[in-house]
């Protein structure tokens, strides 16, 4: 196991279009394992491989207080279920310290191979609806911060800058 370095906001890596998985083999195993330990140090919720420059279609997640359900989705694909749609003060790894809302489908039905490489399918609603769209949108190159004005995302972006100068 190792903890993975996280990409963090402007990085142009987190842009990345991520690959699909062809085989869930040792490899993809190992990465799943080593993106659960960097999730759980940082602490996070949920993480994609391209905020740890893996650019394959993998995600985790445990939303529980205990970290005791660990979810894994590789390749998933999302379908909305509605048009409604919720708010949610949404967070990143990827952008530490900057909290916001932001509006999704409120239920999405999500197809994705587990840890054992075996399909399966889930309705989400509530957090799992929201963390699950925030992740997969990391596999697409997509930051929660591209939801927000112009002004708002230029502002998180020159204060990271700052603070990644004042940390090299
Ligand atoms: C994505 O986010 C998410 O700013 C997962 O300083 C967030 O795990 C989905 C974190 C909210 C749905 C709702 C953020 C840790 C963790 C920070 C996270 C920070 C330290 C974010
Ligand atoms: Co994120």
């Amino acid at each position: 196991m190792a903890i993975l370095n996280i990409l963090e906001f402007p990085d142009s890596r987190l842009r990345t279009l991520a690959k699909p998985v062809d085989a869930v083999d040792d490899g993809i195993r190992q990465l799943v394992d080593d993106m659960f330990e960097t999730m759980y140090e940082a602490p996070g919720i949920g993480l994609a491989a391209t905020q740890v420059n893996v650019h394959k279609r993998v995600v985790v997640m445990d939303l529980s207080e205990d970290r005791s359900e660990p979810r894994v989705f590789i390749n998933p694909e999302l379908e909305p279920l509605t048009e409604e749609m919720d708010q949610y003060q949404e967070g990143c790894l990827s952008v530490p310290g900057f909290y916001e809302n932001v509006d999704r489908p409120q239920r999405v039905k999500v197809k994705a191979l587990g840890r054992d490489g075996q399909p399966y399918e889930l309705i989400a609603e509530g957090l799992l609806a929201v963390c699950i769209q925030h992740e997969c949108d990391h596999l697409n190159g997509k930051l929660f911060v591209d939801y927000l004005s112009n002004l708002k995302r230029d502002r998180i972006k020159k204060k990271l800058e700052k603070l990644h100068k004042q940390n090299a």
